[in-house]
């Protein structure tokens, strides 16, 4: 059940803002200080929103960069310490050093981490640029699984595919290593993440989506629809929102925004920055989410004109000597006219995720299971879906049958009992309760092979 795991994964933050009355998802970001009101985090967060930036690590040791980042923002992404080439630079070898300190900075002055990214065609590391195939495919989930793992109850949400789109008028994949191992390795990474990070929101991040006519956009929205009708585990659309003169902003954007919501995913704006700041494109840019209330944050990508990875385009909120633009004065005053999504977002009424029926439709009283394994040479992760039938739940008892050699070694939002052979899992204090056609999820690591597994559901 979607909205419990927001629940569950955004206590700190609810207890933290001591605003129960925010709406849960929203209140996953909102850490509001008492200076609520005058600085972009405090002010985004009495709408119920974060404003977040990109942080580089080696700019932690500048105190003028800090007195910004720790004064303004309630959201960090890292601008490049959580990318592969960063986080597995020698396969199997796995280096977190530079973003842990990122994320223990944000986390230690409550503000909240974006992981940003799993997959990705680009920023590689070496060992895997020329990899394919199957080996490709499982190299990028254990990656994906390692990572996830790693900054699991860390970061609130991970952009777990990049850039996956192409530019141009095609509307289709783009062409990559990761595209070459089959259409369907971006679900597979999605899966992998839920599994490894349960709590966290899933995103796919990309530019240049923002203009809701161009068939980028579209296609991205394609596969989004897709991916919430066959139950892919998706909760959120990262549009990063590299405006310049190429790509400019257009009043189309929060058409773009408001029909990705109706899909059933929060949107986010990731990595904005403004070929010269204006200030009434950057005041347009905020009306644009506070209007969409499934909006529920941005994020510029650096601090000062002298942070951005466009630095001489001057396209962010404060000058390189660390005084604020007429941007962000135009910023501030739009949080601060904004609104406050006055309804928790939901879901849109849809039918249940179609996961492949491997049990039979439960009777009345009853629930259904049903398994998702990410494979590889070793080991495999499960993510298990507990579906109620036309009553609700109030407790629930999975079965699986293990294959011989499959050992569990670890296992999250459920009980177990047995790591081999027929194991049984039952529900924790927080997902017992299934509304009637609703689900939940729990998974676990094991070594050894999967094979096909048959979860059977009972009501307790
Ligand atoms: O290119 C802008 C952004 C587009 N969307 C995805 C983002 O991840 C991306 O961020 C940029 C960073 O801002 C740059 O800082 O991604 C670039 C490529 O990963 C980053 O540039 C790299 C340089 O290419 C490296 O040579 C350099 O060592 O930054 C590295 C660290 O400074």
């Amino acid at each position: 059940m979607r909205s419990t795991r927001w629940k569950a994964a955004s206590r700190a933050a609810i207890a933290l803002a001591g605003a129960g009355a925010l709406a849960a998802s929203m209140a996953l970001f909102a850490t509001a200080p008492a200076s609520a009101g005058t600085t972009l985090g405090a002010s985004a967060a009495e709408k119920g929103r974060y404003f977040g930036t990109a942080v580089a690590g080696f700019k932690l040791s500048d105190s003028a960069y800090t007195t910004i980042l720790n004064r303004e923002f309630n959201m960090v992404t890292a601008e490049n310490e959580m990318k592969m080439n960063a986080t597995e630079p020698q396969q199997g070898q796995f280096s977190y050093g530079a973003a842990d300190q990122i994320v223990n900075h944000a986390r230690s002055r409550g503000m909240s981490v974006r992981g940003h990214t799993l997959a990705w065609h680009s920023q590689q590391p070496g060992w895997m640029e020329s990899m394919s195939g199957s080996a490709l495919r499982q190299a990028m989930l254990n990656h994906v699984t390692q990572v996830a793992t790693h900054f699991r109850g860390q970061v609130v949400a991970w952009d777990v595919v990049n850039e996956a789109f192409a530019d141009g008028s095609s509307g289709g994949r783009r062409d990559s290593n990761l595209q070459r191992t089959g259409n369907d390795w971006i679900e597979a990474a999605f899966r992998a993440a839920r599994a490894a990070d349960p709590g966290a929101k899933l995103c796919y991040n990309d530019y240049n989506t923002d203009n809701w006519t161009h068939a980028k956009t579209q296609g991205v929205y394609n596969m989004v629809r897709d991916f919430k009708a066959r139950g892919v585990p998706i909760d959120c659309v990262g549009f990063q929102s590299h405006f310049n003169n190429e790509s400019p902003y257009v009043s189309n954007y929060r058409t773009t925004l408001s029909s990705f919501a109706a899909l059933g995913v929060d949107v986010q704006i990731t990595e904005l920055d403004i070929q010269g700041a204006s200030a009434s494109t950057y005041r347009s840019v905020v009306e644009d989410c506070l209007a969409v209330a499934r909006c529920n944050g941005i994020t510029v990508w650096g601090i000062r004109d002298s942070d951005s990875w466009r630095a001489s385009q001057t396209p962010l909120l404060f000058n390189s000597n660390g005084s604020k633009k007429p941007a962000y004065d135009a910023v501030l005053a739009a949080l601060n006219n904004g609104t406050t999504p006055t309804d928790p977002p939901t879901d849109p009424p849809t039918d249940p995720p179609t996961d492949p029926p491997t049990t039979p439709p439960p009777g009345p009283g009853g629930c259904t299971a049903t398994v998702s394994v990410n494979q590889w040479t070793g080991g495999f992760v499960a993510n298990v879906r507990v579906t109620a039938g036309s009553s609700a739940l109030s407790g629930w008892t999975v079965t699986i049958a293990l294959p011989s050699g499959a050992t569990v070694t670890n296992a999250w939002s459920a009980n177990r009992s047995g790591n081999t052979g027929t194991t049984n899992w039952t529900n924790v204090a927080y997902n017992g309760q299934v509304g009637a056609g609703q689900s939940t999820e729990y998974g676990f690591q094991a070594n050894g092979t999967a094979g096909s597994l048959s979860p059977t559901c009972s009501a307790r």
